[in-house]
């Protein structure tokens, strides 16, 4: 099989075998869920959170949920993807001038590198939800840019390199509390500052009542040959309330609003303890995917039940396949 995903190796990526007893397309670690209740003083829940590989090791931005149940951001490393060291106090922001800038809270965040610097964007308070936007190089200075978007606003999602020469992005148009809608826009910019050029890619809906509700990006999108494969959250109202699951669609390579497949089904629906029981009951989050481009392994972070990190894992290949042997676009 020729090689799909445009990118790296990452030989160490996190990697278990489909277990004999699935027949799934994405199936879940067996060390889930991977980040338990109460992992640093401060905070008794760290979920929608992201991993990327750094130096034969691994970084993130974690979502830290405080005992005062506002999230904030934190700073992690791990040897193995599997178990990490968060630090205990939050990640401080400060403006280009050096200031310190405060923030009510901070949650959700997205992790992405392009070019030689790493970018966060997480739902900010504006106040009110919004896209922040931040960067650092060194994971000690952690810079905070303008912000991308007005409320409200959430699920600021990043391409890792810039399309036609500009910066593009993902992000979900919402209102200011447990959102009952929306969908998923593309928006351009020159220099991370000035984003434009709107464009609508998927909406609500489609032939699943799975995503019936609202949909919004998940990980950073991965490239490939075939176009960037995006994992997305999707959302179904029921008499007890949402239910958060993951679907995938393959967007345009070049002109990423033009969807080229969407998968007709959920390929992660909450089905664990971890999922089903929590905080908030049955979520399955993604905010995280990383892969070994030679063996299209890809290995993806999700929150479970807005209580835990969890680990799930799927071959490129047959992601591909699924979509397009079932979907509705
Ligand atoms: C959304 C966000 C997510 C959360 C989800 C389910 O609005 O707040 O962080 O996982 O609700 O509670």
């Amino acid at each position: 099989m020729s090689q799909l995903i445009i990118g790296n190796a990452l030989p160490n990526i996190p990697w278990e075998e489909r277990p004999g007893d699935v027949d799934k397309v994405v199936w879940r670690s067996k060390m889930n869920p991977v980040i338990r209740r109460n992992p640093i003083p401060c905070a008794g829940r760290i979920f929608n959170s992201c991993v990327l590989p750094y130096n034969g090791e691994y970084i993130g931005v974690f979502r830290a949920d405080y005992h005062t149940v506002r999230p904030q951001l934190h700073f992690g490393r791990s040897k193995d993807g599997y178990n990490f060291q968060i630090e205990h106090e939050k990640i401080v922001w400060q403006n280009e001038a050096g200031q310190i800038v405060e923030n009510g809270y901070a949650y959700d965040p997205r992790f992405v590198k392009i070019e030689d610097t790493y970018y966060v964007n997480w739902c900010d308070d504006f106040p009110g939800p919004s896209i922040g936007m931040g960067r650092t190089n060194d994971f000690k200075t952690w810079i905070k840019m303008e912000n991308v978007t007005m409320p409200f606003n959430r699920n600021g999602v990043m391409f890792p390199r810039k399309i036609n020469g500009m910066y593009a992005m993902l992000s979900r148009p919402s209102d200011s509390g447990h959102t009952p809608f929306g969908d998923i826009v593309l928006s351009y910019s020159p220099d991370l500052t000035f984003w434009g050029k709107h464009r609508l890619v998927m909406r609500r809906g489609g032939h699943g009542w799975w995503q019936d509700t609202k949909i919004g990006a998940g990980p950073v999108p991965i490239e490939t040959t075939e176009g960037w494969l995006l994992f997305y959250h999707g959302v179904t109202t029921t008499c007890n309330g949402f239910v958060y699951s993951m679907g995938a669609a393959l967007l345009d390579l070049d002109e990423p609003n033009k969807v080229i497949y969407r998968g007709l089904h959920y390929l992660l629906t909450p089905e664990e303890d971890y999922e089903t029981n929590g905080f908030v009951p049955n979520v399955a989050f993604p905010c995280a995917a990383m892969y070994d481009a030679p063996t299209g392994r890809i290995a993806i972070y999700y929150g479970g039940a807005d209580s835990y990190t969890c680990l799930a894992f799927c071959q490129v290949d047959e992601v591909m396949d699924y979509l397009k042997n079932n979907s509705e676009v």
